[in-house]
């Protein structure tokens, strides 16, 4: 029996980050492929154990298959449990999850939306792409400012935070955006995939099986 279970999919930036967090620190853990284009996150089963009915889903076997829900609530459990990527003092606590809250509302939140709008449903140019797209490049752009002075998001250090806000960014051409544009986005992102053990979504991921 491994130590934890991820119940995730390929397409899914949120999957992606507990998977790198687990890959960086070599936890010993599964994949679990969620059918998401067939709704089985909104099944009976599924919305028993995660009444959000959202992906990802972690089990942690080691404390009796507890169920942890949120991606970023994953990354402090798993950060706690192996000390690693994780904030070492209040302040940087708060450093931390600014940056997680950050990432959920604004970062992840318009790219996943537009990249869905854009990429899975081929919508165009509607109003409410263009209103997602539009604050998704506001998002950028607040990221890219803040890495100007600093080389981590919330510490001296690579933490939990870094590991939250790259959950859709290695798929920009999904979002038509060019990290040329957003240098000190483009410089953070190459430190991250040259993290000891770094792992692609490609790598970690499991997509729908062959017919
Ligand atoms: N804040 C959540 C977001 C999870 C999320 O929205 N996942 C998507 C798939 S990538 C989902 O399950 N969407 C279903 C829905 O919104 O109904 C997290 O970080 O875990």
């Amino acid at each position: 029996m491994v130590d934890y279970t991820l119940h995730c999919f390929l397409e899914s930036g949120n999957s992606f980050k507990p998977a790198l967090m687990l890959q960086l620190c070599q936890a010993d853990w599964q994949a679990q492929w969620v059918d998401f284009f067939k709704g089985e996150h909104r099944s009976p089963e599924y919305l028993a154990q995660n009444a959000m009915g959202e992906v990802p889903m972690l089990i942690d076997h080691t404390e009796d298959d507890l169920v942890v829900n949120q991606s970023g609530v994953m990354l402090y459990h798993l950060a706690g449990k192996t000390k690693q990527f994780s904030p070492e003092n209040t302040a940087e606590e708060r450093e931390v999850m600014r940056w997680i809250l950050f990432d959920n509302h604004k970062l992840t939140g318009a790219i996943a939306i537009y990249r869905f709008l854009n990429k899975f449903m081929d919508k165009g140019e509607t109003p409410e792409a263009v209103f997602m797209q539009g604050r998704m490049i506001q998002a950028i752009k607040v990221l890219n400012r803040h890495l100007e002075q600093n080389d981590w998001a919330a510490t001296n250090r690579p933490t939990i935070a870094d590991i939250s806000m790259m959950g859709y960014l290695t798929w920009p051409d999904h979002f038509n955006v060019d990290w040329d544009d957003y240098r000190n986005v483009k410089a953070w992102l190459e430190r991250m995939s040259n993290l000891p053990h770094y792992a692609t979504p490609e790598d970690l991921l499991p997509t729908k099986p062959a017919a």
